[in-house]
C-alpha cells in the first residue's frame, strides 16, 4: 500500500501535505484526491474536529480505500507533550491499530517526553507497543506478519517543537534515537516567546529560532516540518530545505475558494 511521505523522507524529498480539521469520511477523501502534490494529510484530533471513536478510523480508511493514489495519514493526536507517559500512549496506539501511518505529538518540550511517544509507537524490542489488532494490516493490504516486520520502520513518529522549553531542550529531544522528526508549530512558537502569531509569515526573531531548529535537525539526521497557510510560503520553505511542508487546511482553503468565487460572482 501507498506510503509517500515514507518515500519523500528516504529519497530526500520535500513532501507537501494538507491539515484535515474538518470531520468526516468525505472530507478527507476529497482532500486526498485534491492534488497528485499532496503526499500526506495530518488528520488533526488535537484543535480539528475529528474525534478519536469513533471518527479517526474512518477517516483514515477512506483515504487508505484510494489505493495507489492514497497520501500518508498522520493523525495528530489531542493529547500534549507532558501528557505523552499516560494519554498520548493509549492515544497512538488507537490511531496506529486504527492505520494510520504517522504520529503526530503537539507540545513535545523534553527527551523523556520524546521517549515515551517513541517507545508507544513501536513494537518491541525497540518500544512497548502491544500487538493484537487486525485492522492495520487490513487498511495497508499487508498480511499480519509483514505488518509485524514492516511497522517499526514504516511508522513515521514526529513531535512539535512549538515552545520555548522544547527549544531549549533541542538537543536532547533530537538525541532519541526512533524520532523520525520534529515538526515545527509556528503559531504557537510564537506565542511561547510572546510574539504575536504569524500573519502569514512569523517575526523575525522567531524566524530565526525556525532556521536554528531546521539546521540542528538536518545535522542530527532528523527530519524537520513547518506548518504553511499559502502555497508561496510552501514553495518557499522547500527551497529553504523543510522535508514536510503543510501547505494549507481543509477549511483555510474552502473559505479562500468561497471568497475567491462569491466576489468575482459579486463583481467586488
Ligand atoms: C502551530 O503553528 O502552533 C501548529 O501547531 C500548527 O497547527
Amino acid at each position: 500500500a501507498s506510503h509517500p511521505l515514507l518515500t519523500a523522507f528516504r529519497v530526500s524529498k520535500p513532501a507537501f501535505g494538507a491539515w484535515i480539521t474538518l470531520p468526516g469520511t468525505f472530507n478527507a477523501r476529497t482532500a486526498a484526491l485534491a492534488s497528485p502534490h499532496i503526499s500526506w494529510l495530518v488528520i488533526d484530533c488535537e484543535h480539528g474536529m475529528t474525534s478519536l471513536q469513533p471518527g479517526v478510523g474512518e477517516s483514515i480508511q477512506a483515504v487508505a480505500g484510494l489505493g495507489a493514489a492514497a497520501p500518508s495519514t498522520i493523525v495528530r493526536i489531542p493529547a500534549t507533550g507532558p501528557c505523552a507517559d499516560t494519554s498520548a500512549a493509549w492515544q497512538i496506539k488507537y490511531v496506529l491499530d486504527a492505520g494510520a501511518r504517522g504520529v503526530l505529538v503537539p507540545m513535545v518540550s523534553n527527551r523523556a517526553q520524546t521517549a515515551s511517544v517513541v517507545a508507544a509507537a513501536r513494537f518491541p524490542p525497540t518500544g512497548i507497543r502491544g500487538f493484537g489488532s487486525p485492522f492495520t494490516q487490513a487498511v495497508w493490504g499487508i498480511s499480519a506478519k509483514e505488518h509485524l516486520t514492516t511497522a517499526n520502520e514504516s511508522i513515521l513518529v514526529l513531535v512539535q517543537i512549538e515552545t520555548r522549553e522544547g527549544v531549549q531542550n533541542l538537543d536532547e529531544i533530537l538525541s532519541v534515537d526512533g524520532l523520525d522528526g520534529v515538526f515545527i508549530g509556528p503559531y504557537d512558537l510564537s506565542l511561547s516567546y510572546g510574539y504575536p502569531a504569524p500573519s502569514p509569515d512569523p517575526h523575525p526573531d522567531v524566524e530565526v529560532i525556525i532556521q536554528e531548529i531546521l539546521i540542528k535537525a538536518h545535522a542530527k539526521g532528523k527530519k524537520c516540518a513547518f506548518f504553511c497557510t499559502t502555497g508561496k510560503q510552501s514553495a518557499k520553505r522547500a527551497q529553504e530545505g523543510f522535508d514536510m511542508i503543510n501547505v494549507i487546511s481543509d477549511a483555510g482553503a474552502m473559505t479562500e475558494g468561497l471568497k475567491q468565487a462569491f466576489a468575482i460572482a459579486a463583481g467586488d
